[in-house]
């Protein structure tokens, strides 16, 4: 826009807010049209939960894990790591790329401590903020060198995935993933939508604990699913924000990609230490692409740097060295491990606890689902309206897809979160 700069002065003279005529067009404010944001579906929810002045209030809306009381956990091996860290680590700026160790030890998680393709140096890593930003730089990447693909999205998903395809500006295609009547995996369908889609299509897959619906294949169905993508020669890109929280045990929720892998497809995975870590904000996170040799990995790996440079330069240092030194220490690393299994385990806990209050207070419906689905959320099959009832009566917050975070169901609220969910569940 060409202004005079008499009138430019004058505009900058009466400061923001300002209105004033130029030529026969009237502006005001720079950012006059600019609109509200929509509420996020899921952080969103805290925000009201935190407004909320009830005592009796309840938010089971986040995926975060919560002690029995309620309260947000920092494990002890994270502790430990810290104690080690404190007072002897500089402050500089990690390569572009990340920190080495980290990505040396987060990839033995993902493709098994003795992959050949990490030891063929076939894999481009880079460390990442956390599982949104590997998603983030993975669909950048998508989309500068697979400008014409597209991504296959299950319904339902995360609903950040949705955002971040399309910030990245991939045209996004749904699958069938989940049965509503059934409250578990719609397989036929999945498969039929796989074998329809062109060849060569990109499918983002929950490698474990399916966020929203705590519902994954079976190892057959994986099995399936991948030979199916074979014949299709389609792209795999796990998101795995969730490694441990399905079994208990990381390598054992490792086994859809591992399949992956003896298939020989060339994968690609996001990583986060949010949840299993309980390095929420931290922000730390793995981007990893498996490519054909290490000439490739080389390319790929500085071409995701470069997509990263001018977004947030490198990445932050203190949850690597966190990760780095629980992994890498035998010890730490075998404390984590339980861990893991003691937040695992409450949650399958509270999975029964719900279900059995339910029954106990009389509801006809149906809740085996409850204990069938695995991982942090159980997605109840509640209407909107029910759960906005839930909200305005019982000031209990979740998403309003029906999902529950488990995470956040403690035995001092179970009870009380039952009987609210069978009061507005119950006349249907
Ligand atoms: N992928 C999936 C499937 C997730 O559920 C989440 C977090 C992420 C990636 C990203 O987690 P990072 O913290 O970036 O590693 N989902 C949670 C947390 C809240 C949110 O929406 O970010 C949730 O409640 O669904």
């Amino acid at each position: 826009m060409a202004l005079s700069g008499a009138l430019f002065r004058g505009a900058v003279g009466r400061g923001v807010g300002a209105v004033f005529l130029l030529g026969n067009r009237s502006m005001s404010s720079w950012w006059s049209n600019v609109e509200p944001a929509a509420k996020d579906p899921i952080l969103g929810v805290t925000e009201a939960f935190l407004a909320d002045q009830s005592p009796d209030k309840v938010n089971v809306g986040v995926g975060a894990y919560r002690d029995d009381n309620g309260k947000p956990v920092v494990l002890e091996c994270v502790r430990e790591a810290e104690r080690r860290i404190a007072g002897n680590q500089n402050m500089e700026y990690l390569p572009m790329g990340g920190s080495l160790k980290f990505i040396e030890e987060t990839l033995k998680l993902a493709y098994g401590g003795n992959s050949e393709f990490i030891k063929d140096r076939r894999i481009a890593a880079v460390q990442a903020l956390s599982g949104t930003g590997a998603c983030r730089l993975f669909a950048d990447f998508q989309r500068r060198f697979q400008p014409d693909s597209q991504i296959y999205i299950p319904v339902p998903t995360w609903s950040n995935h949705h955002n971040i395809w399309r910030d990245a500006q991939v045209p996004q295609r749904t699958f069938h993933y989940y049965h509503p009547e059934s409250k578990g995996l719609d397989f036929a369908s999945l498969i039929d939508d796989v074998k329809n889609a062109p060849n060569g299509s990109f499918f983002l897959l929950h490698a474990c604990a399916h966020n929203p619906t705590g519902v994954d294949p079976s190892e057959e169905q994986w099995k399936e699913i991948s030979y199916q993508f074979k014949v299709k020669n389609h792209f795999a890109f796990f998101d795995m924000a969730y490694q441990g929280f399905a079994s208990g045990d990381p390598e054992k929720d490792a086994k859809a990609i591992r399949i992956f892998l003896d298939d020989g497809h060339l994968i690609g995975c996001a990583q986060s230490y949010a949840k299993n870590m309980g390095l929420y904000g931290q922000r730390i996170g793995c981007l990893s692409i498996l490519c054909e040799d290490e000439l490739q990995a080389v390319a790929v790996k500085s071409q995701l740097q470069q997509i990263a440079r001018p977004m947030y330069s490198n990445p932050p240092v203190h949850g690597a060295l966190v990760v780095s030194t629980i992994l890498g220490d035998p010890e730490l690393k075998n404390l984590w491990l339980q861990e893991v299994k003691v937040m695992a385990d409450r949650i399958i806990g509270m999975r029964t606890a719900l279900r059995e209050s339910l029954e106990k207070l009389g509801s006809t419906l149906p809740w085996e689902h409850i204990t069938n689905q695995i991982g942090m959320f159980c997605f109840s099959g509640m209407t909107p309206q029910q759960v906005d009832r839930l909200t305005s009566e019982f000031h209990i917050y979740m998403t309003r897809n029906g999902r529950i975070s488990m995470a956040g169901v403690t035995t001092g609220n179970v009870g009380y979160l039952a009987n609210a969910i069978h009061e507005v569940t119950k006349s249907g």
